[in-house]
């Protein structure tokens, strides 16, 4: 039988937040479902800090998709900040996908559950690293388990490093959007700016290199990003929070610095697809995590 043709009247299109736990793998999953790498991913808690809109499109749908923060208590306003980023979602999106880590089920008290009840908005459960798992029935078993917390709309078996289970899973989103045209370009990815997704990629180095609270007491800045016939110009700031920090991001003979250099260079050139000529510097800006004025200037909203 020929596939129903999509007319105006049925194509579907929405807003899905990703949510869950830190580490749960929620940009794993934004970034197979986008087949390219808009998210930074590490093994570290908390490594994205901002909500990220990316654009899947085919014949039959859009969906745009929104990356967040993971799901904690927030300890200081930087925190607050990333919680607003998933609150927001209340009013902007159609639908969630709640990302569960299939080792680690939230404990019945846990924040996320709370959060769930006051989004106020259908869920679809997301049993992720399905292949860290025994088999499937162990998953089939989490999936019980998170049902008995939250009224879940449907639920789906996954593994987002294996791109197992995410076919189902934009069938079963698609199923839920309503019927309307597309909001951007099909063949668009984003509407964040190149200053973005470059200063997420020193970030996400900056993470891997780095140990203990260091990453997470910085924030990188764009602040000059020049293109040339042949290479691209990018000045970027590193900016700590306190001035025992800037030896520690140079290390010895600036051999920490240097590093962080050429590798974040390497990831720039591989997104854009050009020659980067990256410049970075270390900035002190005392408990800027704690600062409305800095945080609104590094772009946390
Ligand atoms: N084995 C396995 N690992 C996974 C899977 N999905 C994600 N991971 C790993 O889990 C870690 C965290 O992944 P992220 O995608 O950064 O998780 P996140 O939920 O976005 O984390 P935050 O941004 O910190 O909230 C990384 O090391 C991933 O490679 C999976 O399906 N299987
Ligand atoms: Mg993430």
């Amino acid at each position: 039988m020929p596939e129903e043709k999509t007319t105006e009247q049925t194509h579907r299109s929405g807003f899905v937040g990703i949510i869950g736990r830190p580490n749960a793998g929620k940009s794993t999953l934004f970034n197979q479902l986008l087949g390219q790498k808009l998210s930074i991913i590490t093994h570290k808690a908390q490594t994205t800090r901002h909500r990220i809109p990316g654009f899947y499109s085919d014949d039959h749908c859009q969906i745009v998709f929104l990356d967040t923060p993971g799901i904690i208590q927030p300890a200081y306003l930087l925190q607050e900040k990333m919680m607003d980023q998933v609150l927001r979602l209340r009013s902007d999106a159609d639908l969630l996908v709640h990302m569960v880590d299939g080792r680690r089920v939230p404990d019945p008290d846990d924040v996320v559950w709370e959060t769930l009840a006051e989004l106020k908005l259908p869920v679809i459960l997301a049993v992720n690293k399905a292949d860290l798992l025994a088999d499937r029935a162990a998953a089939e078993e989490v999936a019980a388990t998170c049902r008995e917390r939250f009224g879940y709309a449907d639920a789906v078996i996954m593994s987002a490093l294996e791109g197992d289970g995410i076919r189902e899973l934009v069938d079963t989103i698609r199923d839920r959007l309503p019927p309307g045209p597309a909001f951007y370009p099909k063949d668009q990815a984003s509407d964040l700016s190149m200053r973005f997704f470059v200063s997420e990629l020193i970030r996400e180095q900056l993470f891997l290199l780095y140990d203990k609270e260091v990453p997470y007491s910085c924030t990188v800045n764009v602040v000059e990003y020049r293109e040339d016939e042949a290479i691209d110009h990018i000045d970027a700031e590193i900016v700590v929070s306190r001035s025992s920090q800037k030896g520690i991001m140079i290390g010895k003979k600036g051999a920490k610095l240097k590093e962080l250099g050429i590798r974040s260079r390497k990831e720039i050139e591989q997104l854009t697809g050009r020659q980067a000529n990256l410049k970075l510097f270390v900035k002190v800006r005392e408990k800027w995590r704690e600062k409305e004025s800095f945080l609104k200037s590094y772009g946390y909203r």
